[in-house]
């Protein structure tokens, strides 16, 4: 059905593309080597529209929201692994994945978020291990009853921000026993949906116990080659229009003044705030921290990320800052109206070219030029390398990696399709 070019045609591709980068100065070959040591993590929440395998029934809350009913969701933790095997399988390169704590398998029994224990994710740590794969980790502070106020880390109630306290530290332990088994540390990364959906009178209060429960929660001193820990910023969600506990200033003091990472979402500002320009400033004052790679349109909408200008003005500052080795790249967007697997498929390889695209800048004539104060130079090499053949680049990157070419991957999810989601009723 596709119309594959030739191996043939690729490798001649290639070699064109490689001599006429080489003429900019670009090495295409330090290129491939750089974007095969680049690991995503993907979110397994793509897989069931955030839905977990806790069954209680709760539906998703924290002003956070899938829409669509595309077929095939996945039901079980075993479904929605062998749906992230076929996505691995179509994206080049070694990758990692993001759980939830809501994806715990507890056989059946019911036990409390704040009894979550590291047993209770030992498929996930074993499937991970098998393929040499590292695992990321976030507490679930929504779609539970404890949450259903709008309030968690920040409520008035001790009782429930203690059980929000507990479970965020039990997932810190299930993030350690990830990256000891594992040998790659675990990102835990805490997002809460705390805030209001109309104005406050009081928005002092709530920050406060936000700063005391976290300081509690990472109370105890992880080794960081096991775990590191982060925290996420938001603007607003849906119900907390008005004011969000942990805004981006809460966060950014926090984390600087604590030493852990800030997770700066592409969605989480308002609609023309980029977080591009916001990597070079933090890491003055962080060793380290954490993407989550999503596309908003018109609102924190997480929609499957692609190759646009916000994504490649995030990757550009990325490659150009020399800041890829302190930042960890996570996915995070959820799309239940299209295929589930080819999301997750679509958004990597979209990130993974998008960073491929900037390390095949010719950064040194670039800052030579900005060096010497020539801007008009800068910004006629900046547009002409626009239409330089990265394709091709890409294209070799896929075919030393195993991968499929273009859309190739289709055939595999369509026929996935066919034989596996269609059966899922
Ligand atoms: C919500 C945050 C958060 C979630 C996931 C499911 O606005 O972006 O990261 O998307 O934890
Ligand atoms: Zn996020």
């Amino acid at each position: 059905m596709s119309h594959n070019p030739s191996e043939r045609n690729l490798l001649d591709a290639y070699a064109l593309a490689r001599e006429q980068y080489a003429a900019q100065g670009v090495d295409t070959e330090a290129a491939l080597a750089a974007i095969a040591g680049v690991a995503l993590s993907l979110q397994c929440w793509q897989g069931d529209d955030v839905l977990g395998l806790e069954n209680t029934g709760e539906g998703l809350s924290g002003g956070i929201a899938t829409t669509g009913n595309y077929p095939g969701r996945a039901r079980t933790g075993d479904e929605l692994r062998a749906d992230l095997d076929l996505a691995f399988r179509l994206i080049p390169g070694q990758h990692r994945a993001n759980l939830h704590a809501s994806y715990a398998e507890t056989g059946g029994r019911k036990v409390e978020r704040n009894a979550l224990l590291p047993e209770h994710f030992s498929a996930w740590r074993d499937w991970a291990k098998a393929d040499g794969r590292g695992l990321d980790f976030n507490p679930t502070l929504f779609s539970h009853p404890l949450a259903a106020s709008g309030f968690t880390l920040s409520h008035a109630d001790a009782g429930i921000r203690q059980f929000w306290i507990d479970h965020c530290i039990a997932c810190r332990h299930i993030g350690a026993s990830f990256g000891q088994t594992l040998g790659t540390p675990a990102i835990t990364n805490i997002w809460i949906p705390d805030g209001f959906k109309d104005t406050p009178v009081d928005r002092q209060s709530p920050r406060a116990r936000l700063l005391t429960a976290l300081d509690e929660v990472l109370a105890e001193k992880l080794d960081p080659a096991h775990n590191r820990d982060a925290v996420e910023p938001k603007l607003f969600g849906l119900g907390s229009e008005s004011y969000v506990v942990g805004s981006h200033e809460f966060y950014l003091g926090y984390a600087v003044s604590r030493q852990v990472m800030l997770c700066l979402d592409a969605g989480h500002f308002h609609p023309t705030e980029s977080i591009a320009d916001k990597i070079s400033s933090v890491l003055n004052y962080l060793p380290e921290i954490l993407l989550h790679v999503s596309r908003g349109v018109r609102w924190d909408s997480d929609h499957v990320v692609t190759q646009t200008d916000d994504l490649l003005a995030i990757t550009q500052e990325l490659v150009r800052g020399g800041f890829l080795g302190r930042t960890h790249l996570g996915l995070d967007y959820f799309d239940a109206s299209i295929n589930r697997v080819a999301a997750w498929v679509i958004g990597a390889r979209s990130t993974l070219r998008a960073l491929l695209l900037a390390m095949l800048e010719p950064r040194q004539e670039l800052c030579a030029l900005e060096q010497s104060g020539d801007y008009t130079g800068r910004l006629a090499v900046l547009e002409a390398i626009k239409t330089l053949p990265a394709g091709a680049v890409w294209d070799q990157f896929c075919l030393t990696q195993g991968a499929p070419i273009g859309a190739q991957f289709m055939d595999d999810i369509r026929s996935y399709e066919r034989t596996v989601l269609a059966q899922r009723g």
